[in-house]
């Protein structure tokens, strides 16, 4: 017996890495499916010459894309091409601190913008770093390249981003030997719910990665509203000032995250997304 991580699945077919370096393939054991337990790519499995034998915890499981065990999402967004939204920038980050998954900001094609805009979007995003890492990067600079190679090894990571970010050309440029398919829309990982997706772990500089297709749109669903504040790392840090334990920052008295808010220690555009993100959760539940 051996154990091992699945990195790709197709077709019912598995391809396991096992411990001792091999690469394996596999057909899963019937029986995982009568327990309703399907093997999907990031599990680590302990497996004999034919079969998967046992399906270890997960720590998360990603639905978009379909991979557990995530250590770290990369969120690619571009500084222009499409233009830079503070406010997709925060929806990502909720979405994958709600998984549990840490965030790293990538922010890509900077050879794009002028030198002047690009120097005011990174003091905007100074707030970021106090919060989360924070790179800069074109496929045109091996220099920034350079720094995230490290941030990948012995890691599962998922890069993000919208459709056109430069999410496969920065794989690409990371590892010449990917040869990611660009420049396009990644139709065959599809979008809708009945498209089949694919998913695949990518071994570079010593981690494990996925790349995923963009998307436009991104589902808020699984997030409570009530919760939505908790995944405000700069919020959560003030929240024990609040008068109200369990303040949602909104409308109570004496809210410390508020008044933050109003003293321009935060980021008003966090804020401000906050507020409407709360509302459109709200409305999103009553449709249901
Ligand atoms: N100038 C410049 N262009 C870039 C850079 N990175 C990517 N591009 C271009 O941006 C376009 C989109 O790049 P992709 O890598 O395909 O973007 P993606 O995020 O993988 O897109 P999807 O797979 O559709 O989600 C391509 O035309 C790339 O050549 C960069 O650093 N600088
Ligand atoms: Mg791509
Ligand atoms: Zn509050």
């Amino acid at each position: 017996m051996k154990k091992g991580i699945i990195i790709k699945l197709i077709a019912g077919q598995y391809t396991i890495k096992g411990e001792d370096q091999n690469t394996y393939q596999l057909k899963p054991l019937g029986v995982f499916r009568h327990r309703d337990i399907s093997p999907k790519v990031g599990d680590w499995v302990v497996f004999d010459d034919d079969h998967i034998l046992e399906v270890k915890p997960r720590k998360n499981d990603l639905s978009r894309p379909p991979v557990v065990n995530v250590d770290q999402a990369i969120l690619i967004h571009s500084a222009l091409q499409p233009d830079f939204s503070f406010n997709l920038l925060d929806r990502f980050l909720i979405l994958v601190e709600a998984e549990e998954v840490t965030p790293i900001i990538v922010v890509s094609k900077v050879d794009l913008l002028p030198q002047k805009e690009l120097e005011e979007l990174k003091k905007k995003l100074q707030y970021y770093e106090n919060y989360y890492k924070v790179y800069y990067s074109t496929v045109h600079d091996e220099k920034l390249i350079e720094p995230i190679k490290s941030v990948l090894k012995d890691k599962v990571s998922v890069f993000a981003g919208q459709t056109g970010a430069g999410k496969s050309s920065l794989l690409n440029a990371l590892d010449i030997s990917l040869s990611l398919k660009t420049g396009e829309i990644s139709k065959a990982l599809g979008r809708g719910r009945h498209t089949t997706r694919h998913s695949e772990l990518l071994e570079i500089h010593g981690g494990l990665v996925a790349d995923t297709p963009g998307f436009s749109k991104l589902d808020f669903y699984k997030v409570e509203a009530e919760y939505l504040q908790a995944h405000y790392p700069d919020f959560v840090q003030r929240s024990q000032k609040c008068r109200f334990r369990g303040c949602l920052h909104i409308k109570e008295p004496h809210c410390a995250v508020k008044k933050a808010y109003e003293n321009n220690e935060i980021l008003a555009s966090r804020y401000e997304n906050y507020l409407l993100l709360y509302d459109e959760i709200q409305q999103q539940k009553k449709r249901y």
